[in-house]
């Protein structure tokens, strides 16, 4: 990898989306908003589409992937699309034991516990995924000036799938490894940083305009234990695709405490879930970044005028930093009433028009 090579020049209209101007720190004409998990369950178009096909099957087909990104872009008229493909596809690429059990998440064959497990973590180069080149290029060809977000799971988060086996709410083995062989975690999360690298680097190359970093599960640490067992991994990873200069996301739920050592991992932006109003969080991510969130997903079965209130006080409290992208504080829930989420994007985007 030549992490030196820049990739492509925005043309100048994508340069200059609500958006991408949120994401640098820069002022433009509203606040841009997108979703995370946009794309999935709870659109009709997305459960047609996906019959018969397998998550990570249909991650692999470009047909399916790009007409997965752009449904919602298409219904919603977000101001981003986020790559359709999962934070274990990587490793699927390269011929690890992963699958996605539908209702449940990753579910690992052989959980890594030991040194010979880590043989299995390999890389993606280039050649093992020629289908997300193409889906990447494809996409950017369809999408025009609307900027596409490519992503991978940050070390600690895909460690917990690969240490636990599956999804988990304590986190329990994942810790128990830090704390009783922190030489084999090191080396562990070291394997899962170059794992994100190669994989936002082929999405990069192929165009993507800026990247998220998930480290969804970290809020289960504490600050002292982040410190020491993740940052410096996560750190590797946005040090080593810094040269793209693409925007660099970083979010994960429930890291009220993390966010000052998230923001010093080297992220650009900052994502923060409902638990900190985004003032706050705009503090103690510090250095005048961006922030990105916050709605409570729960919120979406609230009445309007409810959910309208939330706004209002996000947009408030947004403009405490030099960008705010709105979003949900996680993931579009699979039961989400697509109508509600069209009208949050109508909602967000008039109402922090200036004039
Ligand atoms: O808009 C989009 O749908 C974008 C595509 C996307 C992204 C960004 C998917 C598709 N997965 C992800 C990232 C991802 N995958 C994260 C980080 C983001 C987050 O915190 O939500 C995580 C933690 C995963 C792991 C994962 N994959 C889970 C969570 C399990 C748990 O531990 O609770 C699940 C349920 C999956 C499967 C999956 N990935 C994506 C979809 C649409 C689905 C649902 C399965 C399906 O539709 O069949």
């Amino acid at each position: 990898w030549d992490h030196s090579v820049v990739s492509s020049t925005p043309s100048p209209t994508l340069a200059r989306s609500p958006f991408l101007l949120a994401a640098r720190g820069e002022p433009g004409p509203r606040t841009p908003v997108w979703f995370m998990r946009q794309a999935g369950r709870s659109l009709p178009e997305y459960r047609k589409v996906r019959e018969g096909t397998t998550m990570l099957e249909s991650c692999m087909r470009p047909d399916l992937v790009v007409e997965i990104t752009l449904q919602p872009v298409r219904r919603y008229g977000v101001d981003a699309a986020i790559f359709f493909s999962d934070i274990v596809l990587p490793l699927k690429s390269t011929g690890f034991g992963v699958e996605i059990k539908p209702g449940v998440g990753p579910v690992v064959a052989e959980p890594v516990r030991d040194r010979s497990g880590l043989d299995a973590v390999r890389p993606v180069t280039p050649a093992d995924v020629p289908y997300i080149t193409e889906s990447v290029q494809q996409l950017v060809a369809e999408l025009g000036d609307t900027p596409l977000i490519g992503f991978a799971g940050a070390p600690f988060t895909v460690a917990s799938y690969l240490v636990e086996g599956g999804p988990s709410k304590d986190h329990a083995k994942t810790k128990a490894l830090m704390h009783s062989d922190p030489e084999l975690w090191h080396a562990l999360a070291d394997r899962l940083a170059d794992v994100a690298i190669a994989y936002l680097s082929v999405q990069i190359e192929a165009g993507a305009s800026a990247i998220q970093l998930f480290d969804s599960w970290a809020g289960a640490l504490s600050p002292r234990d982040y410190e020491r067992f993740v940052q410096p991994h996560s750190a590797k990873v946005f040090d080593a695709i810094a040269a793209y200069g693409v925007p660099r996301i970083h979010f994960g739920v429930n890291t009220g405490e993390l966010l000052g050592l998230m923001s010093a991992a080297g992220a650009d932006v900052v994502g923060a879930d409902w638990r900190v109003p985004l003032d706050e969080a705009a503090r103690r991510i510090g250095g005048g970044k961006p922030v990105q969130g916050n709605l409570d997903p729960a919120l979406l079965h609230a009445p309007w005028a409810v959910v309208q209130a939330e706004i209002d006080r996000i947009l408030a409290e947004g403009r405490a930093a030099p960008g705010h992208i709105f979003n949900l504080g996680h993931g579009v829930p699979p039961d989400a009433d697509p109508d509600v989420l069209h009208r949050i994007v109508t909602y967000v985007q008039s109402a922090s028009a200036t004039s």
